[in-house]
C-alpha cells in the first residue's frame, strides 16, 4: 500500500506510536516559528524548561501581531523576545519584516521538513509541501528543547483539483468552497492534502492561502504536493538548494475524497460572522460596504498585491468607503516599491498600513458601529475586528479591490477579462530584518531584557482525588478561543501578563463570568460542539486556570485547544451521552469523585449534578501521554518531575 504525502513525511519523523489512525504518535520537529502574541509566554515556558539552546534545525522568532505601541508594554515584550532569541539559538525577525507566516514560505520553509508554530495558522508551510501545525507555546518550546510533538494520527481526506480558476477567481475562493463543503468542524481529526492536475496551475502563494485558511476548517493540517512550481518558487526565492519533489504514491489510500472542479468556481465570501458561512458574491447582491482591508497572513503576497494594484490603478476609492492594506512582508513591500504598484495603490487612496497583521488581530481599523467590512483576512469571529457589533465578509483580494471603487459587493467578474500578473523569477531578496542568534560561546554574556509587563505564567498542582465545583459558564456550539481569551489592541499588549487578562476572559459572552469565578474561587465551563476552535492561543487555557476552571466538559473540542488544557493541567471532558447537555444549567453544583484514579486506571469518570442529584457519564479526552499530564498538573510540572527522576 503506498503513502500519502503528510503519511510520507510523519513516517520520516516518527519518534513514538504507530502510523494509525487514532494513535497517540511523537514527531521530531525540524522547525519552530512564534509570533510575539504567544512567544514572550513560549519563550518564559522555553526558559523554565532549562534548555540552553534550541535542538532544532531553525528556530524563529516573528514580531508581527503587536506592533501597535500604545504603552511600553509591547516594545517591552519585543525586546524581552530579541534577547531570548540571540542568547538560545533563535533567529529573530524584527517588527517590519512582515507577517511570520508570509516571510516563513519565503524564506525558510522547506518541503519535506516538519514546523510547529504558536499561531493556528502554520499550515501556511503547507503550500511548499512543509508538514506544517498550530500548537500551543508550550508544545513549540518542546520541540525547541528537542521534545517530540505529539498528535493524534489523523485521518487522510484528498482533494482533488481538475480543471483551472476562470479569470477573477482566486485562491481564496477555493478555500471558500472547501469551507463551504466541510464546514468549521469538518477538518478536525484530518490532513487535507491537494491533488489532481489542478494543482500545477496554482502558483505557491495561491497554494498558501489554500492551506492557510485550512486552519478554519479545524483540519491538523493542509498541504500541497512539492513540484516544479515549487521548484521555480524556491529559485526565485535563491532557495533551489531547499527544494525535493514530494508526490503521493499512486495507490496512496485516502479515507476521504473530495472534488472540486476550479473552472466552475465563482467568487464568494464568508459572511458574518463564520468563516464557513459562505455565499456566493452573487446572492449577496449590491450591498453598500463601508470597509476593506486587504492584507493578513492568507492574501498578502506579492501576487495578491500586485493584482489589487492593477485594479487600482488610475481609479479612486468609493467616497463611503475606507480602504487598507497591509503587505504581507518587506519583500513584498519593497517590490511594490520599487516597481510602482504601491504608487498606484497611495493614488487610488488606499491607507498604507506596515507589513503586519494589524487589522486581523484588531489592532486598529476597527469598523464603524454596524459597519460592514470587507476584508481578505481569515477569520470573522463576532467582535474579532474591535467593533461588537461589526460585519465582517471574508473575500478574494480581486473582489475586495473593486468592491473597494464601487462600494457595493462587486463580482470581479463584471470587469470582463482577467489580468494577468506572472509569478517573478526573481523577489528581492534582502535578509537584513532577520537577526542571527550569538554564536554558543557568547551565548552566556547575552542578557535578558525583561519589561515590568511581564508576570508569572499561573502554575497548577497536581490532580485532587475529587473535585467539587460549579458549572460558572454554559456556552453554545463553536465556541473560538477568540471568546474566551479576547485579542485586540486593547487587550493584546498583556500576553504576558495573565493575571490582567483574566479581566476579560469570556467577556464576549458573559462579560460577570471572571468575577463569578473569583467568588467561587473554582469552577467548571460546559460546551457545545468543537469548543476552543481557532487560535492556537494558550491563554485561552492559562486565563482559566489562573481563574480556577478545573475541567472542561464539551460536546467536541477543537484539536489545539484541547492539547492546550491538558497542558495547563485542566481536564477536557466530553459527554459519553450528547444529550447529557441539556441536563446541565449553569450555577448547578458538580462533582467528579475519585477522579484522580478514575485517570490513573482509565476506568469510567463520572460526573454527579449535586443540584439536580443526577449522574452521568464522561469521556476523557486524553491520551495516555496526557493522563501523565493532568495527573502532575501539566505538561511543565510533568516535565519537571520526569527530569527529576
Ligand atoms: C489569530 O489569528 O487569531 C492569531 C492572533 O494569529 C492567533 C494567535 C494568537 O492568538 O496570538 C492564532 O491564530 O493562533
Ligand atoms: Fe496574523 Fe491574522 Fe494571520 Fe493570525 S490570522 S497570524 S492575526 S495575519
Amino acid at each position: 500500500m503506498g503513502y500519502t504525502i503528510a503519511q510520507k513525511i510523519i513516517r520520516e519523523h516518527l519518534l513514538s506510536g504507530e502510523m494509525e489512525v487514532g494513535n497517540d504518535i511523537g514527531l521530531r520537529i525540524d522547525q519552530t516559528l512564534t509570533q510575539d502574541a504567544t512567544g514572550t509566554m513560549a519563550y518564559l515556558e522555553f526558559e523554565a524548561m532549562g534548555v540552553p539552546r534550541v535542538k532544532t534545525e531553525r528556530s524563529v522568532a516573528y514580531i508581527d501581531h503587536n506592533t501597535l505601541q500604545t504603552g511600553f508594554e509591547n516594545a517591552d515584550d519585543h525586546r524581552f523576545i530579541q534577547s531570548v532569541a540571540k542568547k538560545h539559538g533563535i533567529y529573530f525577525s524584527r517588527p517590519g519584516n512582515g507577517i511570520c507566516h508570509q516571510v516563513h514560505l519565503e524564506r525558510f520553509g522547506i518541503p519535506g521538513k516538519t514546523l510547529i508554530g504558536s499561531d493556528s495558522h502554520t499550515p501556511t508551510g503547507g503550500g511548499i509541501g512543509m508538514l506544517a501545525m498550530g500548537a500551543g507555546g508550550l508544545d513549540v518550546a518542546v520541540a525547541m528543547g528537542g521534545g517530540p510533538y505529539y498528535i493524534t494520527m489523523p485521518k487522510m481526506v484528498r482533494i482533488n483539483l481538475t480543471g483551472k480558476l476562470s479569470d477573477w477567481v482566486s485562491a481564496k475562493d477555493v478555500i471558500l468552497e472547501v469551507l463551504r463543503r466541510m464546514t468549521v468542524k469538518g477538518g478536525v481529526g484530518k490532513i487535507i492534502e491537494y491533488g489532481g492536475e489542478g494543482v500545477a496551475t496554482l502558483t505557491v502563494p495561491e497554494r498558501a492561502t489554500i492551506t492557510n485558511m485550512g486552519a478554519e476548517l479545524g483540519a491538523t493540517t493542509s498541504i500541497f504536493p512539492s513540484d516544479d512550481v515549487t521548484k521555480a518558487f524556491l529559485k526565485a526565492q535563491c532557495r533551489e538548494q531547499d527544494w525535493v519533489e514530494l508526490k503521493a504514491d499512486p495507490d496512496a489510500v485516502y479515507d476521504e475524497v473530495l472534488e472540486i472542479d476550479l473552472s466552475k468556481l465563482t467568487p464568494m465570501a464568508a459572511c458574518p460572522h463564520m468563516p464557513d458561512n459562505i455565499k456566493t458574491i452573487d446572492e449577496i447582491g449590491k450591498k453598500k460596504i463601508d470597509q476593506v482591508l486587504i492584507g493578513s497572513c492568507t492574501n498578502s503576497s506579492y501576487l495578491d498585491l500586485m493584482r489589487v494594484a492593477a485594479i487600482l490603478k488610475g481609479k479612486t476609492v468609493h467616497p463611503d468607503v475606507s480602504l487598507g492594506i497591509a503587505p504581507g512582508s518587506k519583500q513584498v513591500y519593497n517590490m511594490l516599491a520599487e516597481n510602482g504598484a504601491l504608487a498606484d495603490l497611495i493614488a487610488a487612496g488606499a491607507r498604507i498600513l506596515e507589513s503586519a497583521c494589524g487589522p486581523c488581530i484588531g489592532m486598529g481599523q476597527s469598523p464603524n458601529s454596524n459597519g460592514i467590512s470587507l476584508r481578505t483576512f481569515n477569520r470573522n469571529f463576532e467582535g474579532r475586528s474591535g467593533t461588537a457589533n461589526g460585519q465582517v465578509y471574508l473575500v478574494s483580494p480581486e473582489t475586495a479591490a473593486v468592491s473597494a471603487l464601487t462600494g457595493v459587493f462587486t463580482n470581479p467578474q463584471e470587469l470582463g477579462s482577467g489580468i494577468e500578473i506572472p509569478m517573478p523569477e526573481q523577489f528581492l531578496i534582502n535578509d537584513n530584518m532577520v537577526i542571527a542568534p550569538a554564536p554558543v560561546e557568547e551565548m552566556d554574556s547575552v542578557e535578558i531584557l525583561r519589561g515590568p509587563n511581564i508576570k508569572e505564567f499561573p502554575a497548577s498542582g497536581p490532580l485532587e482525588e475529587q473535585i467539587t465545583a460549579k458549572a460558572l459558564l454554559k456556552v453554545g456550539d463553536n465556541i473560538t478561543t477568540d471568546h474566551i481569551m479576547p485579542a485586540g489592541a486593547k487587550i493584546l499588549p498583556y500576553r504576558s501578563n495573565i493575571p490582567y487578562l483574566s479581566n476579560f476572559c469570556f467577556a464576549v459572552c458573559d462579560e460577570a463570568f471572571p468575577q463569578r469565578c473569583r467568588d467561587e474561587g473554582k469552577g467548571m465551563v460546559i460546551g457545545g460542539a468543537n469548543y476552543g476552535q481557532g487560535s492556537s492561543r494558550e491563554h485561552a487555557a492559562l486565563v482559566p486556570l489562573y481563574l480556577g476552571i478545573k475541567a472542561v466538559i464539551a460536546k467536541s473540542f477543537a484539536r489545539i485547544h484541547c492539547a492546550n488544557l491538558a497542558n495547563a493541567g485542566i481536564l477536557p471532558f466530553t459527554f459519553q451521552n450528547e444529550a447529557d447537555y441539556d441536563t446541565i444549567d449553569q450555577m448547578d453544583e458538580l462533582q467528579l469523585p475519585d477522579i484522580r484514579t478514575a485517570i490513573q486506571n482509565g476506568s469510567k469518570v463520572v460526573l454527579r449534578n449535586l443540584t439536580k442529584g443526577t449522574e452521568i457519564e464522561l469521556e476523557p479526552v486524553l491520551t495516555d501521554r496526557q493522563r501523565e499530564l493532568v495527573l502532575a498538573g501539566g505538561l511543565l510540572n510533568y516535565t519537571r518531575e520526569q527530569s527529576e527522576k
